[in-house]
């Protein structure tokens, strides 16, 4: 791969020009323009405090958790992504048969498709799940991510899995902008030394600076390691910002500065 093509040795701005679908695009001139690699994400069971906790910080959901959900806290959700300018990222995690996964994606009481510019899903169907959920996405301008790897204790997302995950996003590169993964995927799969063509967003979760994981097997690594270290490009981070209340902006600057600094870091030493 040429220094030019690398995307580690590139600037998020550098990479959204080159990227054709638009939810990548958006994403990265989002990130640039807000000096932000960060994912907030907001697990909580009352529309009250997942629009308090965005209005305060920034999203990124799972709206099938909401015990209130109803279709105005949609509107509410998307005013907030106006107000404080952030992409919408819907971590549905499909994994049926394509027509199944179209129907959920399009239909139901979330509608995901109509308002999520990002969603992701689970490669165990096959490509098939692309084929489905494409059909209602690319139309809308929508990107897919899919989990190549997860962060959890003992998760069998790796080895062949993962690099299957990797030939599915290739062959599929217009509605596919990247994964979920705990590393960069862009030389996944390929003959040792063989050229990688193009530029995956990896988006990270598993993002903690005070404890190393759960009582349930989530694994925490630091923003240095996961964006220097292993080249992604977005960190993601729940409870490490919302486990407080009172706390919640000041958490959310901390993870910003991390990030920011840590990518800042990354261009720096490869140069
Ligand atoms: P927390 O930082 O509170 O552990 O939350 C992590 C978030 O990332 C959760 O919303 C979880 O569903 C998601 N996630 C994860 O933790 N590991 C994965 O491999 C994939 C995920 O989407």
């Amino acid at each position: 791969m040429s220094a030019n093509s690398n995307p580690l040795l590139q600037t998020y701005a550098q990479r959204a020009a080159k990227h054709s679908n638009p939810a990548a695009k958006l994403l990265l001139e989002t990130i640039e323009r807000k000096k932000s690699n960060l994912a907030i994400s907001v697990d909580v069971t009352k529309s009250k405090d997942f629009l308090s906790i965005i209005d305060s910080a920034g999203p990124f959901t799972h709206v099938d958790i909401l015990e209130d959900f109803d279709a105005s806290l949609i509107s509410k959700l998307q005013e907030l992504s106006t107000k404080h300018d952030f992409v919408i990222f819907e971590d549905r995690k499909f994994a049926d048969i394509g027509n199944t996964v179209a129907l959920q994606y399009s239909s139901g009481i979330h509608k995901i498709a109509s308002w999520s510019h990002i969603t992701n899903a689970h490669p165990v169907p096959g490509p098939s799940i692309i084929t489905g959920l494409s059909s209602v996405g690319l139309p809308l301008g929508r990107g897919l991510l899919l989990l190549a790897e997860m962060s959890t204790k003992g998760s069998l997302a790796t080895g062949s899995y993962t690099e299957e995950a990797v030939r599915m996003a290739r062959a599929n590169r217009d509605f596919v902008i990247g994964f979920i993964a705990q590393r960069r995927m862009d030389n996944v799969g390929l003959v040792p030394g063989a050229a990688s063509d193009g530029d995956f967003l990896v988006l990270t979760p598993g993002v903690g600076l005070d404890v190393k994981g759960d009582s349930m097997g989530q694994q925490y690594r630091t923003p240095h390691e996961v964006i220097v270290d292993s080249g992604c490009d977005v960190i993601i981070v729940g409870r490490g910002i919302y486990k407080n209340p009172d706390d919640i902006p000041a958490q959310a600057k901390r993870y910003q500065e991390a990030g920011w600094t840590a990518y800042l870091q990354r261009l720096s030493s490869k140069a």
